[in-house]
């Protein structure tokens, strides 16, 4: 007893003396960089031409040099790959492209032994119509009957002939509901026809989720990245009709998505207590086995009233890590004050009632910031993403710089977001160095004799450099003070010049500025200290290390970005 009251104690005093509370109630995920792996795009191991677990645990030392916390994979489940790995077939099982379980295990043991975290893609809202349960379902095997969105659809008084139940446009264009002839009823599919959707009003549904998530939880992930939650509930009437959705405004095609709005089809309210359920299940996890925090990423493409409700309520918790794709929709015309209103829109929900932030640079259905914004701006925005508060969202390559590739189909694939999802470029050797073999499953980009890994890691200012140095900077005591009051700022110095201020209000202050404009912009009397020059871009005059005394004239070159550190 005593021994403890005197531990205690001297806990107490280690926290009193120390003073950092700053960096004490941070938990991992809250200012975490994290990346996402395009499995079949990062790397090779057997010469097929696409990418593999193999390849992947090859390269996780990578991610450890360059700073990253954790990595969200896309599937590498089972499936037809009629949507290269978002139509699953089994959930359980490794896709035998990517490799085996034994695979899977093996880049565990090597994630753990980096002090990498692990997070999975987890598809909730549709299976392949290729998976058993789907084929239970149509056949209305016990249990499974209504495992899926099934309906008769209606009869049209005039012509007397079937039609589906509703309007509704699925995203990928076309009609939601398809006729399956087995089973003489339409089913739902929110993206493509071999994407069912899976009944969550079906108790039994989220039971085998549940399943699923304890399968990789087991296995030793860290977290899940949910897919497409916005769809995971349809509305439907008291009586069993579904009610179709009004015209947008927003296209004059009436079989694209955007014909309607989808006020039936997406975030419904159910959506946010599925969300508070996983959570819980994901803490009472932890509470039986120990660990780190698991964590809840979740795509959706909402509003941000939206998202604060799925981080959570007050009550109840949910996803830690709602994605925040506002930075994506920048575009190369954008100043310095849009990057402000994108980040405000945030910010000003969800770090008021939340102290949560996360920035997104892109995804597997995005162009990439090369081609988004101008090749001349990727830097910009690593930046801008890695100097705000909270967790970072990198795609495999935009730490160096890669951009679209011009794609033609082939047997292989035929996707407009093809582009983006070429080979990772890690030397300037055969195919990049990402397959030994002849050919591989997307062209690699033209580009990647100059910007790939090994070439960029001999570059001073290259953007790998760059985005290395950026990671650094997270892990000082500035940095960590971001939840303390005054802890970071940001604001539009200029149209064109973003400031981006991370002060421990003690003895450390770094101030990030990031010119987005082609003009050479001059800023007069910023700070009466003197600072130093510790991390320049490509753009830059200025080297690390130099003087600057911000009483005085600071003058930013078009497209440079600079962070400068004021020590006590
Ligand atoms: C998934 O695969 C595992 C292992 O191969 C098997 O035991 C399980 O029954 C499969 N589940 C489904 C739904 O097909
Ligand atoms: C979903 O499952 C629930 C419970 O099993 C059932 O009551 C409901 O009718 C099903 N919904 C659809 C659209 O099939
Ligand atoms: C939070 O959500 C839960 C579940 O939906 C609800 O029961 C609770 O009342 C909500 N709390 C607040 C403060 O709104
Ligand atoms: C960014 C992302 O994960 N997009 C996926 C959303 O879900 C659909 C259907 O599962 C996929 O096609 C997208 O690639
Ligand atoms: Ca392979
Ligand atoms: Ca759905």
């Amino acid at each position: 007893m005593l021994t403890r009251l005197l531990l205690s104690l001297a806990l107490l005093l280690l926290v009193v003396v120390g003073g950092d509370a700053a960096s004490s109630d941070i938990d991992w995920w809250e200012n975490a960089a994290l990346y996402q792996i395009y499995p079949r795009s990062f790397q090779d191991s057997d010469g097929d031409g696409i990418g593999d677990l193999q390849g992947i645990t090859r390269r996780l030392a990578y991610l450890k040099e360059i700073g990253i916390t954790a990595t969200w994979l896309s599937p590498i489940f089972s499936s037809p790959m009629s949507d290269f790995g978002y139509d699953i077939s089994n959930f359980t099982e490794i896709d035998q492209i990517f490799g085996t379980l034994a695979d899977f295990d093996a880049m565990m043991v090597q994630a753990k032994a980096l002090g990498l975290k692990i997070i999975l893609d987890f598809v909730p809202n549709h299976s392949s119509d290729e998976c058993e349960w789907f084929q239970k379902s149509v056949n209305r095997q016990d249990g499974y009957d209504d495992f899926y969105v099934w309906d008769d659809g209606k009869l049209n008084e005039q012509t007397g002939e079937r039609e589906p139940p509703s309007n509704w446009i699925s995203v990928f264009g076309g009609p939601q509901w398809t006729w399956h002839e087995t089973r003489q009823q339409y089913f739902l599919h929110q993206f493509q026809v071999k994407q069912p959707d899976l009944n969550f009003s079906n108790p039994m549904v989220r039971e085998h989720m549940l399943e699923v998530l304890e399968f990789w939880l087991d296995r030793g992930v860290d977290g899940f990245r949910i897919d497409a939650v916005p769809h995971i509930y349809e509305h439907r009437n008291a009586d069993g009709s579904y009610p179709d959705e009004p015209i947008s405004g927003w296209s004059i095609n009436p079989e694209a998505y955007d014909y309607h709005d989808h006020i039936y089809t997406k975030d419904q309210p159910a959506t946010v207590d599925l969300m508070y359920e996983w959570r819980d299940f994901l803490l009472e996890y932890q509470a039986k086995n120990g660990g780190d925090t698991r964590v809840l990423l979740a795509e959706a493409y909402s509003a941000v009233e939206t998202l604060s409700a799925y981080f959570g309520n007050g009550t109840r918790q949910g996803t830690q890590l709602p994605m925040n794709f506002q930075l994506m929709y920048l575009s190369g015309y954008s100043t310095a004050r849009d990057v402000v209103s994108s980040i405000d829109y945030w910010m000003n929900t969800m770090w008021e009632q939340h102290q949560t932030a996360n920035w997104v640079v892109g995804n597997h259905d995005t162009q990439r910031v090369a081609n988004r914004m101008g090749a001349h701006k990727v830097d910009l925005l690593n930046v801008i993403v890695n100097a705000l508060p909270g967790a970072s969202v990198t795609y495999y390559g935009e730490e160096i710089g890669m951009s679209n590739v011009e794609t033609e189909c082939t047997e292989i694939s035929c996707d407009d977001r093809d582009g983006e999802r070429t080979p990772m470029q890690w030397a300037p050797l055969k195919n990049g160095d990402f397959s030994s073999g002849e050919s591989t499953w997307l062209p690699l980009s033209p580009d990647y004799e100059r910007y790939n890994v090994r070439t960029e890691r001999g570059v001073a200012r290259s953007s790998l450099q760059v985005f290395k140095g950026l990671q650094q900077l997270k892990s000082s005591s500035a940095f960590l003070a971001f939840k303390e009051e005054g802890g970071f700022s940001y604001e539009a110095l200029t149209e064109q010049v973003l400031q981006i201020v991370r002060t421990n209000q003690r003895n450390e202050e770094y101030r990030i500025l990031v010119n987005m404009g082609n003009n050479i912009e001059r800023i007069r009397g910023l700070s009466n200290k003197v600072y130093e020059y510790v991390l320049v871009t490509a753009y830059s005059v200025h080297t690390p290390g130099e003087k600057a005394d911000l009483s005085g004239l600071l003058v930013l070159m078009p497209y440079e970005a600079s962070v400068l550190r004021w020590v006590a």
